[in-house]
């Protein structure tokens, strides 16, 4: 602490500090260990705090408070711990409310402190001021307005609460400017566990759990779907036990991706607009669907019409708005699967499907004949992102952390990628928000600084964040980008192919010259454009220390398949 900030009151046990150093106090106490922030003038005495704390707090000066929420969602998303973005009032504020969004619809922990005007100004349009607060209403699973120092100890341990109980999400606290300035005894920092009327985690009732656990052993063609659910209650090893004791083939939305490393024999692959034939086509084939920690999100369903008519569904949440919210169940089982799988696998049959994983098996290797061969091993042509996949997987070993950005790449990138590991797929699912990968992933950097990063980007997104390669140099953040340029806003014509007549509105794009672009900020660069030239760029960028950024130049026309066309049910997926 300041100590020109702080008076002792030995007789109360309390101590004199400023609302600023209260709120680092919290910080320090709830374990921040970076903080991704831009200061202004409504958050200057915090700044001022700050400087005091260099040994305890970090703090990475971002280029864009977009880029702050998003890095501090990467450190939620790989480390498991609550991400810290701090921005200033008006501007700073509103320029965080893409990532509060996308952290929300992905149940991602993050705390967002915004400076606000002095408290007797609100209201009158002063100088930077917004309405943060109405503003992020919808955005967020609790906001609040603190304008008195004293309020700040108890008002962070609730947003450290909220944020990272139960199904968890982001968390916004406003903070005036005369309560970061103000002096107030201080009583210490007590972490919360509890709020009145706030239940994180659901009763769990043990008959849903039987009635589960019976429908599930009488089922002929049962099938799993899981979610980020599974990672965010860290339940992978639960939630292998119960797929392998119960034999069922098991298929996964992007954000679960890892939760079950790709290679096992009951990991049946990706669900989805552009997921795997078999899981997709299968979900309208199978008797009993099992859905753990997922919302069914209209990408994954298509059609709700046309999904999974004929199956008896269990699920899995620890939501209890997610149950019945798209899909109706036949049995909800709410509750934190972390405790609800254990239970249900103890009440299951030992089962082997073989007849039934067999059919997944032939259309696996039906798409792999027509789409994912040519995807990863194209004979001729310009170089396939399936291909870069490829040799990124052999490098790495799936051992990787890999951030995708939004478009055709993050698609293949999430269909292609080995994940041998939990928490390694960080990508914008929900909101699906281009420019998310570059500060998402220096974010992860932070959150497990001991693993590589590795950023894969199109050069439509790459172009909504790439300021922050400012971020990457000054503070020497060791991560690979790849840009997969297809000269396209690729996803964008790849509708307009199939649904639009090939008209190609606005999705050609051009880019600067990447590498040189890096170079501007000391960062080495390679830009590659011929096959065999591919595999020794990527080798020569996981040999370079510190960043790299690898222009890959892809064909233009790709696309994606399969393919569940928008307003098809998940049956009518198509292989070209
Ligand atoms: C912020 C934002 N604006 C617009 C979109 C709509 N959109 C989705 S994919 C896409 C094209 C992405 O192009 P690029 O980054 O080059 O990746 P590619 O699809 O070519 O791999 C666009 C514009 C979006 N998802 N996010």
């Amino acid at each position: 602490m300041n100590t020109a900030q702080q008076q002792k009151t030995t007789e109360k046990q309390t101590v004199r500090i400023s609302g600023s150093v209260a709120i680092l106090e919290a910080l320090v106490a709830e374990g921040v260990d970076v903080i991704f922030g831009i200061p202004g003038g409504a958050s200057i005495a915090i700044y001022d705090a700050l400087y005091d704390y260099g040994e305890k707090l970090k703090h990475i000066l971002v280029r864009h408070e977009q880029a702050a929420i998003h890095a501090a969602q990467g450190y939620a998303r790989t480390s498991g711990k609550v991400g810290l973005a701090l921005a200033t009032s008006g501007p700073g504020a509103t320029n965080l409310i893409t990532g509060i969004a996308d952290a929300m619809i992905d149940s991602t922990p993050v705390v967002c402190i915004t400076g606000q005007v002095f408290a007797h100004l609100l209201g009158t349009d002063a100088f930077q001021e917004t309405d943060i607060i109405n503003i992020s209403s919808p955005i967020t699973k609790w906001n609040y307005q603190v304008t008195e120092a004293a309020e700040i100890p108890g008002v962070l341990a609730k947003a450290f609460y909220i944020a990272k109980s139960g199904r968890p999400g982001p968390v916004l606290i406003d903070i005036t400017k005369n309560a970061q300035l103000e002096l107030f005894d201080y009583k210490g920092y007590t972490k919360c566990n509890h709020i009145r009327s706030y239940r994180p985690k659901p009763v769990i009732r043990e008959k849903y759990i039987e009635q589960a656990a019976e429908l599930i052993n009488k089922a002929e063609r049962p099938m799993v779907i899981w979610g980020q659910g599974v990672i965010l209650g860290g339940a992978e090893k639960e939630f292998k036990a119960f797929i392998e004791k119960a034999g069922i083939p098991s298929a996964w939305t992007i954000l679960g991706a890892g939760a079950v490393s790709n290679d096992h024999p009951l990991n049946v692959g990706m669900l989805g607009m552009h997921g795997n034939y078999a899981p997709n086509l299968l979900t309208n084939e199978c008797d009993v669907l099992i859905a753990i920690g997922m919302r069914f999100d209209d990408r994954v369903t298509g059609r709700l019409d046309r999904y999974a008519l004929q199956a008896k569904v269990v699920h899995l949440d620890i939501d209890p708005a997610e149950i019945d919210k798209n899909v109706k169940s036949t049995v909800g089982v709410w509750g934190d699967c972390k405790e609800t799988l254990p239970m249900l696998t103890a009440l299951i049959q030992e089962k082997v499907y073989d007849d039934w994983l067999g059919m997944f098996r032939r259309f696996y290797l039906e798409e792999l004949e027509r789409v994912v061969i040519t995807e990863l091993n194209p004979l001729s042509g310009e170089i396939s992102m399936g291909e870069v996949i490829r040799h990124l997987n052999s490098l790495t070993k799936g051992e990787a952390i890999v951030v995708s950005d939004v478009g055709q790449h993050q698609m293949i990138t999430c269909r292609y990628t080995k994940f041998n590991k939990s928490r390694s797929n960080v990508t914008s699912g929900g909101l699906g928000t281009m420019g998310f990968a570059l500060p998402a992933a220096i974010g992860a950097k932070y959150g497990v600084p001991e693993r590589p990063v590795v950023v894969v980007a199109g050069d439509g997104g790459f172009q909504m964040t790439l300021q922050e390669l400012g971020t990457i140099m000054q503070n020497k953040i060791d991560i690979k980008i790849i840009i997969l340029n297809n000269r396209f806003l690729g996803m964008i014509r790849q509708w307009q192919e199939l649904f639009s007549e090939s008209r190609y509105s606005f999705s050609d794009i051009e880019s600067p010259d990447f590498v040189a672009l890096a170079a501007s900020y000391r960062i080495e660069g390679k830009c590659v454009s011929e096959r065999d030239e591919l595999s020794g760029a990527l080798e020569e960028m996981f040999n370079s220390k510190g960043a790299f950024l690898l222009e890959v130049k892809v064909a233009k026309e790709n696309n994606v398949f399969p393919m569940v066309p928008q307003g098809c049910g998940v049956g009518e997926i198509r292989l070209s």
